[in-house]
């Protein structure tokens, strides 16, 4: 039987059952060095393709004589949950009585803004989903960025909240809240409990909304009363979601007709996006790839499903994407879309987007079909399953003049920058950084130009390596996701490359890292500016430099502060050496890189522009005017 991944679905001791509840996984460090052995947590499937998403309805007795908080602890066991995020208060608290004694390994943040982000870098990567644990009202409030980050970006999370007593709701009361009238836009599903013997069935309804077909967030919103009445007799805790069978197996039509279509194109790019992750795909997108000879681009939450060594590879697409990748997509006849939603940060302007391809669309979310672009061949599944098919039907086809014209494209038009400030320029330090791990690292970043930067100067290889805000592009996401990250992975390097604007927004979390002693390791490009935004203002809007300008502390001051290792780099000459100290240095380690403020991102495709219409800046026409080579732009000094 095929499987893919889902967790536990909690039966227990059932009337008439025996307990068939296998012990949680242990939490097992992942070695980046070997992709095919990143935790793949399997799930059962049943003969019509669709997740089996509980055991069979009945009553059970396991929860008797259990208060709604020890109830919970025991379900996140049941779930395979080694490690949450949260904070304390006074609705919450009958909950945080139950952790006291539990075997989970809690990690107490600074902001509960702060233990969203950290189970969303967890679940980005780990694949387990990420859960966390605050108290209602300003806590539960404080939730929302990190639950909208998630819904954006398909991530697996569930929060669970304190909430006032059932009978107190709507008075105003102290810390009150509508938690789930605020969430329900930006979570997948939010429950109020407000039974207890509805508790141990809400439960397990989460863990599977989160996890199974499209993943994303779930809130439980869960009032005193709740957490500590006991469950008195038996319970049916079968999840009920009769509208709710996600699609896993592609139709066998689709999936021969889009073998087929690739064995007929001519010119076919693969575009590789985060459901290939969040799906495990990424061995399978190397076959496809390999077997039919495709060259492969990702987005940005793509990146480390495909081997950027491979000579196919196409890099990231899209606004700051490499002109070969936008090239090629534009002159596509054929473009294979898995798990990507065709976002306006990848299509540009739609009405020119890959006029000439037919356009083949994997993913597991029926809504995500033709939203954006009209799909010619739709596979509504997940992406593991679909490409399986997809790739027992195609053919190696040697398509050279597509590939001359791409490795033309890769020549003439590099990423590149040019080395010619006294002041270090960022992308030196991404470029040591890669240079240092070999890209076999797990890298976070904030958002802005730095983030860009990361995606354009790392060479991605490894799964699950990225752990990066694409949809909402939330600043002060990098330092707590990266935490979370390393929580998920320990034995890992774990790098925030971080702007100076985004680090700044959640500096607090280092007091996390230094006192539960998390490595990571903090890369600040600090140019003294919302760089992304000056960019736009000096495109755009005049050079009027309206409040981007940043007055900073010493961030390497500030690190120390915290009990957190802080180094200030402001030669360029040193930026390698410092590059090694800070991922030799065993603990947490911010570094202040100085660098460089006035770089732009390029390439660029500005708004309204088809992707073809890219800026390449001036370093990036030189190159390409003048000399044909990867190292083109540097070698050109002042020419630029
Ligand atoms: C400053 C900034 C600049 C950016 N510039 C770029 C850029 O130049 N290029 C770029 O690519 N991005 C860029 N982004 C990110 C961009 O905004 C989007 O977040 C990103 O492109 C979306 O990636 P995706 O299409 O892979 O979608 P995701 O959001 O990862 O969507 C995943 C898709 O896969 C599907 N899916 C989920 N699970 C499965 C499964 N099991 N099987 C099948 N399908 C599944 C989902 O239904 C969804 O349609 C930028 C972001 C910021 C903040
Ligand atoms: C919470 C939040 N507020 C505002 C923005 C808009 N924004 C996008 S990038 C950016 C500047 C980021 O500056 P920095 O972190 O220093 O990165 P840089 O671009 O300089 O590398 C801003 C303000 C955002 N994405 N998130
Ligand atoms: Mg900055």
């Amino acid at each position: 039987m095929t499987t893919l991944s889902s967790p536990p679905v909690g039966p227990g001791t059932r009337s008439g059952n025996a307990p068939v509840q296998s012990p949680p996984p242990k939490n097992t460090a992942v070695r980046t060095d070997q992709v095919a052995e990143l935790q793949v947590v399997e799930k059962k499937v049943d003969a019509n393709g669709l997740p089996i998403l509980g055991a069979p309805p009945g009553l059970t007795s396991r929860y008797i004589g259990k208060n709604g908080s020890q109830i919970l602890i025991q379900m996140l066991a049941d779930h395979g949950v080694t490690d949450a995020f949260g904070y304390p208060g006074g609705a919450i608290l009958p909950t945080f009585d139950a952790l006291y004694s539990a075997k989970i390994n809690f990690v107490l943040v600074r902001h509960e803004q702060g233990a969203g982000h950290m189970a969303d870098g967890y679940a980005r990567a780990t694949g387990k989903p990420g859960v966390v644990i605050v108290t209602s009202g300003p806590g539960a409030t404080n939730t929302v960025t990190p639950l909208a980050t998630a819904y954006m970006d398909s991530i697996p999370m569930i929060v669970f909240s304190g909430q006032v007593r059932t009978y107190m709701i709507g008075n105003d009361a102290f810390q009150e809240a509508d938690v789930t009238g605020i969430v329900r836009p930006v979570t997948k599903r939010a429950y109020l409990v407000k039974d207890v013997k509805d508790l141990p069935r809400i439960i397990n309804e989460a863990f599977i909304i989160a996890t199974t077909g499209r993943p994303g967030p779930v809130l439980v919103d869960l009032p005193v009363d709740v957490t500590t009445t006991k469950i008195e007799t038996e319970v049916d805790d079968t999840p009920h979601l009769p509208g709710y069978r996600p699609r896993v197996l592609g139709h066998s039509k689709m999936t021969k007709a889009a073998a087929d279509a690739i064995n007929a194109s001519k010119r076919p790019v693969l575009y590789v996006g985060g459901g290939a992750i969040l799906s495990n795909a990424w061995k399978e997108v190397r076959q496809l790839a390999d077997k039919a000879n495709l060259p492969c681009t990702t987005t940005l939450l793509g990146l480390g499903a495909y081997d950027e060594h491979n000579p196919r590879s196409l890099h990231m697409l899209g606004m700051h994407g490499s002109a070969y990748a936008n090239y090629a997509v534009q002159e596509s006849d054929l473009l294979i879309a898995v798990g990507a939603r065709f976002d306006d940060r990848v299509t540009g302007n739609l009405k020119f987007f890959a006029p000439k391809a037919k356009i083949i669309h994997v993913d597991i979310d029926p809504s995500s079909i033709s939203k954006n672009v009209k799909v010619d061949v739709p596979v509504v599944g997940d992406c593991r399953l679909c490409l399986q098919d997809i790739i027992s039907g195609v053919q190696y086809i040697e398509r050279k003049e597509w590939f001359d014209q791409i490795n033309e494209w890769k020549k003439k038009y590099p990423f590149t920058y040019l080395d010619n400030t006294a002041n270090t320029k960022p992308q030196a330090i991404v470029e040591a950084i890669n240079k240092v791990t070999q890209g076999k690292a797990i890298f976070a970043t904030g958002v802005g130009q730095h983030q860009m930067w990361a995606a354009q100067f790392i060479r991605w290889s490894q799964p699950r390596s990225m752990i990066s805000s694409g949809g909402l592009g939330t600043m002060g996401f990098g330092v707590p996701a990266a935490i979370g990250a390393a929580v998920g992975r320990p034995g890992e390097t774990v790098i925030d490359i971080d702007g100076d604007a985004s680090f700044i927004m959640f500096p607090q979390e280092l007091a996390t890292a230094a006192e539960y002693k998390i490595p990571v390791k903090i890369a600040i490009l600090n140019n003294n500016f919302q760089g992304m935004v000056k960019q736009w203002q000096e495109l755009f809007y005049g050079g009027r430099l309206s409040y981007t300008k940043m007055v900073n502390p010493d961030f390497a001051k500030l690190a120390e502060g915290f009990g957190v290792k802080g180094i200030r780099c402001d030669r360029k000459e040193d930026v390698l050496r410092v590059v090694e100290e800070m991922i030799n240095h065993p603990g947490p380690c911010v570094v202040d890189f100085l660098c460089e403020k006035d770089e732009h991102v390029y390439p660029m495709v500005a708004s309204g522009k088809a992707l073809h219409e890219m800026e390449l800046g001036v370093v990036g026409k030189a190159a390409a005017n003048q000399a044909p080579h990867a190292n083109a732009a540097r070698e050109l000094g002042t020419l630029a």
